[in-house]
């Protein structure tokens, strides 16, 4: 399978994949498996990176496993068995798996906060749990009600709160991006609606959602977003960018017309969800500004890209333009 047309000389390529993708796969895993995707990631103090896969097994069931590398691309070491399984009898949100994970290191608190869909009764929700070293959490239970997903936490409070992106659903309102703000990630509240779902023929019409958390730059939180755009054939997941300011995260600053990242290969074009890419999880190489992006790809397998932050801010410059503007 080849994508026509995915070489167009006059756009930028600002996110470039890695030549060894998919870099997981369910071949790899330790223990039987359907699928494994949508990772989260990290560096470790020790500079290992880990990724905490979401799972899915041959009921439909996800649940997150940790990998590890010393160069982030290859020999992963994959823990033996689930790192971290739905436990519904205690927590009845997580009943039909979770799904999607998002790590954050909160500095003040010295610990990894993740941050995962739970996939209940009444729909997926936000939940959360921290965790010092991904063998044992602390769940703190669902922040956002059903039905909500694509959420991180900013690794820095805000003035003197906790500050979390997040897409809730509203059949009114539609799905966009969102932010809330907490003292003790327990209790949430000034949710603001951040960015909007575009209309009509848009690449983003439709539903938006975070990616990976946002990152922290020289001009605020540049996020990478993604968004789903219905057609005959079926969703289309792209990537596009937007920058938010630093002290006040509600305030978006820059938006992308245009998406930056499609599906193009073939590992993204065909598996159980063909047309899909879909990061959860960046990591900062040691230049400050070439990050590593790992993205689930057609809801089948674990790939990687780079991109370079000074790059992305430039092009938002001359292609972006404030929202509504
Ligand atoms: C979204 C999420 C992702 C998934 C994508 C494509 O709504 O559920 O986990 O990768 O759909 O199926």
């Amino acid at each position: 399978m080849r994508f026509i047309g995915n070489r167009n000389p006059h756009y930028k390529t600002l996110i470039h994949r890695c030549e060894r993708n998919p870099i997981l796969t369910s071949d790899d895993w330790p223990y039987p498996i359907n699928t494994v995707f949508n990772a989260g990631a990290t560096l470790l103090a020790d500079g290992t990176t880990l990724l905490l896969c979401r799972v899915e097994d041959r009921r439909g069931i996800s649940h997150l496993c940790a990998a590890r590398s010393q160069n982030g691309v290859t020999d992963w070491k994959i823990d033996p068995q689930p790192t971290f399984f739905p436990d519904p009898k205690n927590w009845p949100e997580e009943l039909w798996g979770i799904e999607d994970p998002r790590i954050t290191y909160l500095e003040d608190l010295e610990t990894y906060a993740v941050v995962y869909t739970s996939y209940s009764r009444g729909g997926p929700g936000v939940s959360l749990a921290l965790t010092k070293d991904f063998k044992k959490f602390e769940r703190y239970g669902v922040i956002m009600p059903p039905e909500d997903k694509d959420a991180a936490l900013l690794p820095r409070k805000i003035g003197d709160c906790w500050a979390l992106v997040h897409r809730p659903v509203t059949s009114l309102l539609g799905a966009h991006m969102w932010i809330s703000y907490s003292p003790d990630l327990r209790h949430w509240g000034s949710h603001r609606l951040i960015l909007e779902a575009r209309r009509g023929a848009w690449w983003d019409a439709n539903k938006i959602g975070l990616s990976p958390p946002p990152i922290l730059t020289s001009e605020g939180w540049l996020m990478l977003y993604h968004g789903v755009r219905q057609t005959a054939s079926g969703a289309l997941y792209r990537l596009g960018l937007a920058l938010f300011d630093e002290h006040s995260p509600e305030k978006c600053l820059l938006r992308s017309d245009e998406w930056i990242f499609r599906p193009e290969e073939d590992y993204e074009l065909a598996g159980d969800v063909g047309n899909v890419i879909f990061p959860c999880g960046y990591t900062l190489g040691p230049d400050g500004d070439t990050i590593r992006l790992y993205y689930g790809a057609a809801d089948t397998c674990i790939a990687l890209a780079t991109a370079s932050i000074q790059e992305m801010l430039a092009w938002l410059h001359e292609f972006g333009r404030p929202p509504n503007g």
